[in-house]
Formats: structure tokens, sequence, C-alpha cells
């Protein structure tokens, strides 16, 4: 069976990815966590994805023994096994702009995750507040996104991205989330589709195990002395 290394559902937005894209699209895999006690070289996580991830990192999918790390190399590995799961859009050219936007994403965006990381279990609108009155760098990544979504669910008449769910909306999962904690300004089109988002099985059962982790990481949020 496929085994999928995840971090802490809280705060890893790149374990998010090709979790929620196994879980909605129902391919079996065995979860391993891997806890985030800190990334210093001997901190428990990292000797823990010794051997497992050259790059220290997860998410690590393995299947027998390879492994497969960096989530746009899970999510081609996994289109590439379970081709009846349309994970890519079936149009050749709108697989190329589905790819397109998730490579978007892997080196983009640098604003909006560095000033707002993924926290799925807080609600933080006064924080997110501040952050859009003082960071132009997160006003242009959200009007980049707002215009992505926009004009995608209208050439394509939702409910997700590319019509039917594909691994663009596992990609965007997090930005999903956190757009919704730091309560960042969207037009109703963009937060109508965030509302379906967080309504798809594979992205409730991930918050949902989220909320129930309960494991507060300081590192994670210096910004907060407490949940
Ligand atoms: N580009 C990688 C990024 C993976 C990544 O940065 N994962 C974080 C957790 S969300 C991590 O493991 N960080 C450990 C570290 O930075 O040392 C991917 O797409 O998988």
């Amino acid at each position: 069976m496929l085994k999928l290394y995840v971090g802490n559902k809280n705060y890893s937005s790149w374990s998010m990815r090709p979790w929620v894209a196994m879980m909605q699209t129902g391919i079996a895999f065995e979860e391993v966590y891997v806890r985030f006690d800190s990334f210093s070289a001997d901190s428990q996580f990292k000797q823990r994805m010794n051997g497992i991830n050259p790059a220290g990192k997860v998410p690590v999918l393995q299947d027998g023994d390879l492994s497969i790390w960096d989530t746009l190399a899970i999510g081609e590995y996994l289109a590439e096994n379970f081709p009846e799961k349309n994970l890519w859009p079936a149009d050749k050219a709108t697989r190329a702009r589905a790819r397109s936007i998730c490579a978007e994403m892997h080196s983009g965006f640098s604003a909006l995750r560095s000033h707002c990381p993924m926290n799925i279990e807080a609600l933080l609108p006064n924080r997110g507040a501040l952050i859009w009155r003082d960071h132009a760098g997160v006003r242009a990544d959200v009007q980049r996104i707002v215009e992505m979504w926009s004009q995608l669910l209208q050439s394509h008449g939702g409910p997700m991205l590319f019509g039917a769910f594909t691994l663009a909306d596992a990609y965007y999962a997090p930005v999903v989330m956190r757009l919704h904690s730091y309560a960042l300004p969207v037009p109703v089109l963009i937060s109508e589709y965030m509302d379906r988002v967080q309504a798809l099985p594979g992205v409730k059962a991930w918050v949902q195990a989220a909320l129930a982790e309960k494991d507060f990481l300081a590192f994670e949020e210096p910004y907060r002395l407490q949940p």
C-alpha cells in the first residue's frame, strides 16, 4: 500500500496537498505522521525523515522502495498511476494550464506564504487586517489569486477551478485555508469557491484532523503565546 508521510495537519500546507488529492479521489494510502518538534538538524522530525527524503521534508510518498518527495512530483506520480482518477484535466491544453498554476503556487506567492502561514485552527482577522494594511506583497499575491481563480471559474463554469476536482484544487486548498484564517478580503465569486473547497470531503477530513491535533507549536506561530 502507498504510504504518505505528512507533518502536523494544522500547519503543514505542503502535506495537505497530496493528502487531500488522495482522500478526495479515493486513492488508498497509509498515513505516516511525523510531528514537527522543530526543523533543526538534531530535531526528531529531521531524524525521522533521515533515509526517507534526502531533502528532509514532508510530504513524501512511498511506493515500496521508491520514495517520491516534493508535491509536484508526487502529484505527477499519482496522476500516472491512477489515470482513472482524472487528477489532471483530460484536455492537453487545459492540463498544461492546470500544471502552470500548480507550478506558479510552488514557486510563488512568497509574501502570502511568509506573512500568512497556514494555521487551520486559528481565526486571525485582526492580524489579517494589519497584514493587509502593511504588506503590499500580500495584496498583490491575493490579487493574482483572485484574478486566476475568477478567470478559471468563469471559463470552466465551476464548481472547481477546472470544472471537476483536480490537483489544482488540492494545490490551492491551503491558500483557501489561509484566506479564511486571516479573513483577507475577496470577492463573492472567490468566497463561494472557498466554501465549496472547504466542503469537499477530502478537505473536511484534513481540517477535522487538524482541529483534533491540539498541538500548539510556538515556533510555527511566533505571533501568539497560546491558541
Ligand atoms: N517544495 C516542497 C516543500 C516541502 C516543505 O517545505 N515541507 C515543510 C512542511 S510544510 C517541511 O517539511 N519543512 C521542514 C524544513 O523546512 O526543514 C514540496 O512541494 O513538497
